[in-house]
């Protein structure tokens, strides 16, 4: 309306300046409206924007040339595999006195657990008699590493693993031992030693002996011969401590 406006204005102006004649300036505008101009040039480019937000990390670049310093120390490995284990310590003091328990019969955990150890117990029994590295008889327990060895050696070998080396005290213990030894076809030390009377043998807690099973004319050494072997037929001989015989064990 404006533009509208303006135009008549302009067109009265121009028919009175033309004209000489006076007359009132109306609000009519005739005719049609001219082409559209043509558009005007581009302004000049504005200023530049503000920076914008940073962008990510680019991906790391290739590998550049030999030669270079070398890098910063990386960071700190993984923590390493446990030590082995130290010494034991020493014993510490007994701890105060807790408060009293069930009876066992009545305590269902300790007789569960109790359950359990003699489960595993029989089982480990078996695997080992089955394998032959241990023969029951009883309440004892035979076992041999297959090796040879003198009296003193197979009776510290048989300490370290917690048990002493092999007496009959029975012919049934008698038996199972003679088996070993024939298994392996290897004579046998007992543990047995003779004392100062030449010809009396003890067990080596120093108590007398209860069973024998000398073959015919032995013990001979007359003092001689301090320890006992075992032959293949389960009969025994005295002897030097000195041989090397089949460690047998008993637990
Ligand atoms: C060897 C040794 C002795 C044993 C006699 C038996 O001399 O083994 O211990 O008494 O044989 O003849
Ligand atoms: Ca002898």
């Amino acid at each position: 309306m404006g533009a509208m406006l303006l135009c008549s204005l302009v067109l009265a102006l121009i028919l009175l300046v033309d004209s000489g004649i006076e007359c009132e300036v109306k609000e009519v505008c005739l005719g049609s409206p001219g082409i559209p101009g043509t558009p005007g040039s581009h302004g000049l480019p504005g200023r530049d924007g503000r920076d914008g937000i940073k962008g990510d990390p680019g991906l790391p670049g290739p590998m550049g040339p030999p030669g270079g310093m070398p890098g910063l120390p990386g960071r700190d490995g993984l923590i390493g595999a446990p030590g082995i284990a130290g010494e034991r310590g020493e014993k510490g003091e007994p701890g105060e006195r807790g408060p009293p328990g069930l009876p066992a019969y009545l305590d269902e955990e300790l007789q569960n657990t109790l359950y359990d150890f003699r489960y595993q117990i029989l089982q480990s029994t078996g695997v080992l008699s089955l394998q032959g590295s241990m023969l029951k008889v009883g309440e004892k327990v035979f076992s041999t590493n297959g090796q040879s060895a003198n009296f003193d050696a197979i009776k510290e070998l048989c300490d370290r693993v917690g048990g002493s080396i092999a007496v009959p005290r029975s012919p049934e213990e008698n038996d199972a031992i003679a088996s070993i030894v024939k298994k392996h076809n290897t004579y046998a030390y007992l543990g047995l030693v003779e004392g100062p009377t030449s010809g009396v043998f003890y067990y080596l807690d120093g108590t007398p002996m209860n069973y024998t099973n000398w073959y015919p004319g032995e013990p001979k050494g007359q003092g001689k011969e301090k320890c006992v072997e075992m032959y293949t037929d389960g009969q025994w001989n005295d002897r030097s401590c000195l041989q090397y015989r089949l460690a047998i064990c008993e637990f």
